[in-house]
């Protein structure tokens, strides 16, 4: 398999992408692209980039191409087994779809207002009210998943899954900008950064050369 992916330092998607993959235990080989370079316009249209809509990730396995982080998650997990990604027990499954849906449907001021960047960390301003409204709502869906089906396990459905995947860059984007969470939430926060994966994205960040300045900003 190939992994089409942008700087580790800002592309969240890619991220989520990219730890499907190490959840899958299958072996992958990853091609990190500079984003929004002078070259960028033209190499989303080649042939690495079809028939996508131009973003990252994108992930090869021989014929079948997929072009979206959750379609990756999906497409993984029929190829390794639903377990690996999704917790077993039918009502905490259904959860946590919803839960990754979700994330990838919505929270947008959050993402959009508070860029990825996992090399930085910028002092705490009050988040704007549409900001607030999504970290209301991200801690509503954590604290369900903790509390009903965390069981013994660190992670939103116990051990690490799909669900933590989705919200991986979520939960690096409240250190960057250190955001407002409810006190639960830090251990999850916490286990999540000290996932082995989490860790090896994040030190192959560090290394990256690559500067945009636009995710050098605090927020305004
Ligand atoms: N829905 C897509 C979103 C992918 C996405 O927006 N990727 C960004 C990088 S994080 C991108 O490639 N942007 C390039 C562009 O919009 O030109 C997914 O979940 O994979």
């Amino acid at each position: 398999m190939r992994l089409l992916i942008g700087n580790k330092a800002y592309s969240s998607w890619s991220m989520r992408g990219w730890l499907a993959c190490r959840q899958s235990g299958l072996p992958f080989e990853e091609v990190v692209v500079p984003l929004y370079d002078a070259d960028w316009d033209r190499r989303r249209q080649g042939d690495e980039f079809a028939p996508s809509d131009g973003k990252v990730p994108i992930l090869w396995d021989g014929e079948a191409v997929v072009w979206d982080s959750l379609a990756i998650v999906d497409y993984l997990a029929d190829k390794v087994g639903q377990d690996r990604f999704w917790p077993t027990d039918p009502v905490a499954r259904a959860m946590a779809r919803s839960m990754a849906a979700e994330m990838h449907a919505s929270f947008a001021a959050l993402r959009r207002g508070h860029s990825m960047n996992v090399r930085r960390s910028f002092p705490p301003r009050p988040p704007s009210p549409a900001v607030a409204a999504d970290l209301t709502r991200l801690m509503e869906v954590w604290a369900q998943a903790r509390a009903r089906h965390g069981g013994a396990g660190p992670f939103l459905f116990g051990d690490f899954g799909a669900a933590d995947i989705m919200y991986a860059p979520v939960a690096t984007r409240i250190v960057t900008y250190g955001l407002p969470v409810a006190r639960f939430a830090l251990p999850y926060i916490d286990a999540v950064l000290n996932h082995p994966f989490v860790q090896d994205w994040i030190a192959a960040a560090q290394e990256e050369e690559w500067v945009i300045e636009r995710f050098e900003q605090p927020v305004a």
